[in-house]
């Protein structure tokens, strides 16, 4: 479906570039696709993949290329009575819809139109998140069952910032508790004892940014693992002994801007394994390249290229994952 062999590093033109109309129709293409088995397979992934094609719109320089009618209809439609989102209209509310829920109407400046949903809409979303912090260990739980990860943390303090809410949580205790969560490199795991991984360093990080707490990080002995993580062939990995992938572009990269050390890896080389990993025929990224692109790799490949300064892109803010003009309007600064 997408690439034949060759396309690579090996074989990229010295002029590579970024497909951008290509990426735009690769995503507007994603929700017609509905007679192919993938897009009901993702079902349970849907309100995360509204928010990354989003974003990467975004980014991209699009943002008109989704209508922002049919989008709202769809987030209010999975939201339930206790101010939880689920994925799609009939699942379970989960902190990961919640977070993307969240991200989608700030994004297009829609919380009155949340208020004229439901009422006091953002009040409720916010108690939803609160009611899921542990009270003994600080730390959240994704869901009523109760699985406790410290990406589950950061999508709470994510959501409750941009809520103007993050006041109803313990902040003290989260931080105490990602301090728990640190290993002898630096860097952090899901959990106290979990092995590192730049993904939850990414958590871990952007929660203490958002808590004004980076002082809590040995910005040193982090900074030194994250830039570890590049690879010969210029793309990075998730942890020591693993292989590169895109989507690590930006769980390593944002972590390495939030401590002010993007400069500790090489942009070059980086810039052109990601456009390596673009399907130039149908748009799209993927993991690697050669491999099928997804959403999930398009948005965190446009993302970390907009962390490189690539040219033409939205800036992109490395804590919240969102354009950063809609960053600083939400946040007021
Ligand atoms: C708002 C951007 C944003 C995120 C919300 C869900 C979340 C918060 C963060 C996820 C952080 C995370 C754990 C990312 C890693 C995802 C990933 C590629 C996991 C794969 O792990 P392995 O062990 O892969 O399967 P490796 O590469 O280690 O072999
Ligand atoms: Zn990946």
């Amino acid at each position: 479906l997408v690439s034949g062999p060759g396309r690579g590093m090996a074989s990229l033109p010295a002029d590579a570039c970024l497909h951008v109309d290509k990426h735009v129709n690769y995503i507007q293409s994603l929700d017609t696709r509905k007679d192919e088995l993938e897009y009901w397979l993702t079902e349970h992934l849907r309100l995360n993949g509204l928010y990354w094609g989003m974003t990467a719109l975004h980014l991209l320089g699009h943002p008109e290329a989704l209508p922002r009618h049919g989008i709202l209809e769809f987030v209010f439609s999975c939201l339930h009575e206790s101010g939880g989102f689920g994925a799609a209209p009939g699942h379970d509310a989960h902190m990961l819809y919640t977070c993307s829920a969240v991200q989608i109407i700030a994004t297009l400046d829609a919380f009155d139109d949340l208020e004229a949903h439901m009422k006091d809409g953002r009040q409720k979303i916010a108690e939803w998140i609160a009611n899921l912090q542990d009270p003994e260990t600080g730390t959240f739980a994704g869901d009523e069952w109760g699985e406790k990860d410290t990406r589950f943390l950061f999508n709470a303090f994510l959501s409750l910032s941009l809520l103007g809410l993050l006041h109803l949580v313990d902040v003290d205790k989260a931080v105490q508790h990602i301090n728990s969560c640190v290993n002898f490199d630096g860097a952090y795991g899901t959990s106290p004892g979990a092995e590192s991984h730049s993904g939850q360093v990414y958590t871990c990080v952007g929660a203490l940014t958002i808590a004004g707490r980076l002082d809590q990080v040995n910005q040193e002995k982090l900074g030194a693992w994250l830039s570890e993580r590049q690879l010969k062939n210029g793309g990075l990995n998730g942890r020591p002994e693993k292989t590169e992938d895109v989507c690590y572009s930006w769980w390593v990269m944002s972590s390495l801007a939030m401590i002010n050390k993007l400069h500790w890896i090489d942009g070059e080389k980086l810039t052109a394994f990601i456009l390596g990993c673009q399907d130039p025929d149908l748009g799209g990224l993927s993991d690697r390249p050669g491999d099928m692109v997804d959403v999930f790799h398009t948005h965190f490949g446009i993302a970390g290229l907009s962390l490189l300064k690539y040219p033409g892109l939205a800036e992109v803010d490395p804590v919240y994952c969102m354009p950063r003009d809609v960053v600083h309007r939400c946040l007021g600064r």
